[in-house]
């Protein structure tokens, strides 16, 4: 890498080559603070002048666990001039997760929330972050902004090349521990832009934002569509039905899972009116229901668009904006992706119509896991196809639909929860034997973690006991929603659990 070279394959300078007028709005809070164009150049400019202080080169990683503020998108376009690798951090990740993603992605610095500081700082001085800082919500407070006040905000952007990386995320792995996803300037910017012309975001565009901006839903597909038209966001700090229809009189746009969509139909305020100066209702990262979406439309007249994709690829396709979005189905290859259907054991390509494992190639799909080759090298074809992991069929107009998943995960309100984490947890607690943890069908959050526990004679463990020893160790969206009590698992004759079984069993737990 070099620096100052105007020609680069920096994602910012991508960024700012449509950026709009300084004065013109980039985020609007819900409580009233306006951070402008001018902000975001002049901001991150400052902190990316602060990282380098810190002994950050590119290359390094800038771990961050803060509470959703414009400033944490800052840092992460910080990064991006800096040439360093923004690696968010969920929030409600314990301190024995982070330490995991800690270790294994050895960041110079690490950003907290102020509040977390003592309980952080500690770890990751002795994991080797030679950096840490803090940053609050408000704009002013922690060490990071501090600091940045009194640098410079004039920053001369890495040059980097388009392969070069920008992010990593952590998603979680089906057998053993979680992996980084690297994801590219290019992989990030190629997705940008096909989003953006697909869903025709321009500068008049106002997105209400209330989701999180540590996955790529929030993170990536929310703002760098935002930052690739020059438009502009307003950030709720989470799904609040009041606060939605408070400031959705002033977007034009909305982005959600699929919970969004499910609970918004539960409030009487949503009609005709209340949503008629709105463009566009985009979901995604969780089946939405194909009654979900008929509901929406009767109420409001939108036809919600559904789009699919994924930690490792960004997004690969969407409905489309002129032509039919169909209830069900995930809609069209987006431009430069290519989706095949293939036979999930050899990878041969099915005939049309037929369901298989959905593969995918194209400029958004990343490069592999951080230092994992070997299951880097599992999950591609030898032709550049990234095996995703999810079943589906491509009808005769090419529409994909998604009908269901090859890999045991657990998708709970739009954040992925893979039962062997939380099995591995539950069976580590002694006076339990074993036990399968299941996904079934729940209104609110499309799929509830369930967890089935057989315990050793005598054991007196209750669920309440088993919900508290969790709760130390996993984030509280992984914790399962019900912990059932049984004698046996049932298993097949090469003693496999019986997953299948146990869903059917109690499958209406939660009707
Ligand atoms: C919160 N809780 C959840 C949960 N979120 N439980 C299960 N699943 C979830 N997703 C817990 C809380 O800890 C709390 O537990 C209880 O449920 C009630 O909380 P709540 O107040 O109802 O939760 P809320 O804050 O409203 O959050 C629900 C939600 C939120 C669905 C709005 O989880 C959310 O914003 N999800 C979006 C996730 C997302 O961005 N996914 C994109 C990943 S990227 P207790 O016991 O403490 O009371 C990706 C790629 C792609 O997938 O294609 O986009
Ligand atoms: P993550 O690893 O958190 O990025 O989650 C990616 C997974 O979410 C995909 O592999 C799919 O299983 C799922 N997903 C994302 N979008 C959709 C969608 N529109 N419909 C169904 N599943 C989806």
């Amino acid at each position: 890498m070099e620096l100052g070279v105007a020609m680069s394959g920096n994602l910012f300078s991508q960024f700012l080559q449509v950026m709009p007028g300084a004065d013109r709005p980039f985020i609007r809070t819900s409580s009233g603070r306006t951070v402008t164009y001018g902000d975001v150049v002049a901001v991150s400019g400052r902190m990316a002048n602060v990282f380098v202080q810190l002994g950050v080169v590119p290359g390094d990683r800038v771990a961050v666990q803060v509470e959703k503020s414009p400033e944490a998108l800052l840092i992460y376009l910080a990064c991006l001039r800096a040439g360093a690798i923004y690696l968010p951090l969920n929030s409600a990740y314990t301190l024995s997760e982070l330490e995991y993603f800690v270790g294994d992605a050895e960041p110079r610095l690490f950003i907290s929330a102020p509040e977390k500081a003592e309980l952080l700082r500690p770890m990751t001085e002795r994991l080797g972050a030679a950096a840490f800082e803090t940053l609050g919500t408000d704009g002013e407070t922690g060490s990071l902004m501090e600091k940045a006040a009194k640098a410079p905000s004039d920053f001369i952007d890495v040059a980097v090349k388009q392969t070069d990386l920008a992010a990593i995320l952590y998603t979680s792995g089906t057998t053993g521990r979680s992996k980084g996803a690297m994801l590219s300037h290019g992989n990030l910017g190629s997705n940008a832009v096909a989003l953006r012309d697909t869903w025709r975001f321009t500068s008049k565009d106002v997105l209400l934002h209330a989701l999180p901006i540590f996955h790529t839903h929030g993170l990536f597909v929310a703002s760098n569509v935002v930052l690739s038209s020059g438009a502009s966001m307003i950030f709720l700090p989470k799904l609040d039905p009041d606060e939605m229809f408070r400031l959705m009189p002033d977007a034009t746009t909305m982005m959600g899972v699929p919970t969004f969509y499910v609970r918004l139909l539960q409030d009487k305020r949503l009609n005709r009116d209340t949503t008629r100066h709105m463009r566009l209702f985009i979901s995604g990262s969780a089946p939405l229901l194909a009654d979900t979406h008929r509901e929406w439309a009767e109420r409001t007249g939108h036809a919600i668009l559904e789009r699919y994709g994924m930690t490792e690829t960004n997004m690969n396709t969407s409905n489309p904006y002129d032509g039919a979005r169909i209830p069900g189905s995930v809609g069209l290859p987006l431009p430069g992706v290519s989706v095949r259907i293939t036979d999930p054991e050899t990878g041969v390509a099915l005939p049309a119509g037929d369901i298989g494992m959905i593969e995918v190639k194209g400029p958004n799909v990343f490069s592999g896991y951080w230092r994992m080759p070997e299951k880097t090298k599992a999950e591609f074809r030898a032709d550049g196809f990234f095996i995703t992991g999810d079943l589906g069929q491509i009808d005769p107009r090419g529409y994909v639909s998604i009908v269901g998943r090859g890999k045991d995960l657990i998708i709970s309100g739009g954040y992925n929860v893979y039962p062997k984490e939380v099995e591995t947890e539950i069976d580590a607690i002694p006076g339990v034997i074993e036990s399968a943890v299941i996904g079934l069908a729940h209104r609110d959050f499309g799929e509830g973690v369930t967890a089935v526990v057989v315990l050793k004679k005598g054991a007196a463990l209750t669920e309440a006991d088993i919900m508290a020893l969790l709760r130390e160790k996993l984030a509280n969206y992984k914790l399962p929603k019900r912990i059932l009590f049984v004698e046996d698992l049932p298993r097949n004759t090469m003693s496999k659990v019986q997953k299948n079984i146990l869903r059917e069993t109690y499958q209406h737990l939660y009707a």
